[in-house]
C-alpha cells in the first residue's frame, strides 16, 4: 500500500483499478451485498404532538437504531453553510491539509486522516475525513479546527448550539420513551460536559465502487450520532438480515443510536450497525456529529430498567475503558 497516500490524491490520479488494499473480501463487496429494495428509514417530525413523537422514536430506536428527523429547527441555510465550509477545507492544496494530519496510533486523534491498515490483512476504506471536538468548550482545542476558509469556525460553532439543542430534545424524547423522566439520559451521560466531536467524512469518486467500501460495517460507540450528508446516497443500515439503503432526504438529521444508549437502555433501543458504499463518478460528503459522555463518566444499564426479570444485558464501565476496549477489538 502507499501508506500514507490520501484518498483524495489516489481518486484524481486517474486511476482505472482499484488498488488491491481496497478490494473487500467476497462476503463483504457492495456487488455481494446488495441493499434491498422498497423498504425506508423511518421519518419524524418534530413538529408533531409531543406523545405523537415519543412513540414513533422509541419504536424507530428499538427497531432500527435509526431515524430521520425533519422539522428540528436547524435551518436549511446553516446545514448549507455547513457543507459550504467543509467542502471548501477539502479542496485546499494537499500541503495545506497535511499540515492538520492526526496520528491515531499515537493518540493524536483530532485533525486530518485517512484510515490505514493495521496489518497486511486488514483492508482500506475509501475515505478521508477530519475530526475534531466541538463541545464542551473546556475540551475544545481550536488549534485542530481549520484555519481556512476563515469562516470555518464561526459557521461551526452556529452548527454546534443547534445540534447540542436538538441532541439534548433526543434524548429528552428517549428518556420518556422508556417511562424515565426526561433528563434521565443526559444526566446519565455527563449532563451539560456531555462531548460533541465533528467528523467530516470526503470519498471521493472511486473507480471500483462494487469492489469497497467508503466505511465499513460498525456501531458507532457514541450514544447518538446526528448526520447530515450531501446529495449523494451511500449510508446504508443492517435491518432484518439486509442491507438498507438510507435515500437523500434534504435538511433531515440522519440520527444513529449508539452503543451507550443501548447500554443504557439495556438493549431497548438498539446500537444501529450501519456501512457507507462509494460511487463512480460522485464526491460523497457527509458531516456526523458524534455525542459522547466524558471518558470517566460509568455507563451501565439504568437501575430503573433492570429487574428479576430483565436482567442487566451490558456489565457497567467507563466510557474510557469502553472506547479503549472497541478499539482494540477487546470483548466488553
Ligand atoms: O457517511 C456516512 O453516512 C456514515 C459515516 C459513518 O458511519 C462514520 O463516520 O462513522
Amino acid at each position: 500500500m502507499v501508506t500514507g497516500e490520501r484518498i483524495q490524491a489516489l481518486a484524481f490520479a486517474g486511476l482505472k483499478e482499484l488498488p488491491a488494499q481496497f478490494v473487500r473480501p467476497d462476503h463483504e463487496r457492495p456487488e455481494n451485498t446488495k441493499a434491498v429494495e422498497g423498504v425506508t428509514a423511518p421519518i419524524i417530525s418534530l413538529s408533531q404532538p409531543r406523545n405523537v413523537v415519543v412513540k414513533e422514536m422509541a419504536a424507530a430506536a428499538s427497531e432500527w437504531g435509526f431515524f430521520l428527523i425533519t422539522d428540528h429547527g436547524i435551518s436549511p441555510e446553516l446545514i448549507r453553510r455547513l457543507q459550504e465550509v467543509g467542502r471548501v477545507f477539502f479542496e485546499l492544496p494537499i500541503e495545506e491539509k497535511e499540515a492538520y494530519s492526526n496520528d491515531p496510533s499515537h493518540g493524536k486523534f483530532e485533525g486530518y486522516g485517512t484510515k490505514m491498515t493495521k496489518n497486511h490483512d486488514e483492508k482500506v476504506e475509501w475515505i478521508d475525513y477530519f475530526f475534531h471536538v466541538m463541545a464542551p468548550p473546556s475540551k475544545v482545542n481550536y488549534q485542530f479546527w481549520p484555519a481556512n476558509p476563515p469562516t470555518y469556525r464561526e459557521v461551526t460553532e452556529e452548527y454546534n448550539k443547534e445540534v447540542l439543542r436538538v441532541t439534548e430534545e433526543v434524548l429528552e424524547l428517549l428518556s420518556e420513551g422508556l417511562s424515565l423522566e426526561r433528563k434521565a439520559l443526559k444526566g446519565s451521560l455527563g449532563g451539560d460536559e456531555i462531548e460533541l466531536e465533528m467528523k467530516i467524512n470526503m470519498y471521493p469518486p472511486c473507480p471500483q465502487p462494487e469492489l469497497a467500501l467508503g466505511v465499513e460495517p460498525h456501531t458507532d460507540m457514541s450514544a447518538i450520532t446526528v448526520l447530515v450528508p450531501n446529495d449523494v446516497p451511500g449510508l446504508q443500515l443492517w435491518k432484518d438480515g439486509h442491507w438498507v439503503a438510507v435515500d437523500y432526504l434534504p435538511n433531515a438529521l440522519f440520527t444513529h443510536i449508539g452503543d451507550q444508549i443501548e447500554i443504557l437502555s439495556n438493549g431497548k433501543y438498539k446500537s444501529v450497525l450501519h456501512r457507507s458504499v462509494v460511487n463512480k463518478e460522485s464526491t460523497r460528503m457527509s458531516w456526523a456529529v458524534f455525542c459522547a459522555p466524558p471518558p470517566e463518566t460509568m455507563i451501565g444499564p439504568l437501575l430503573d430498567l433492570v429487574d428479576k426479570t430483565n436482567p442487566p444485558k451490558f456489565s457497567t464501565k467507563t466510557y474510557a475503558e469502553f472506547r479503549y476496549r472497541k478499539f482494540n477489538k477487546l470483548p466488553q
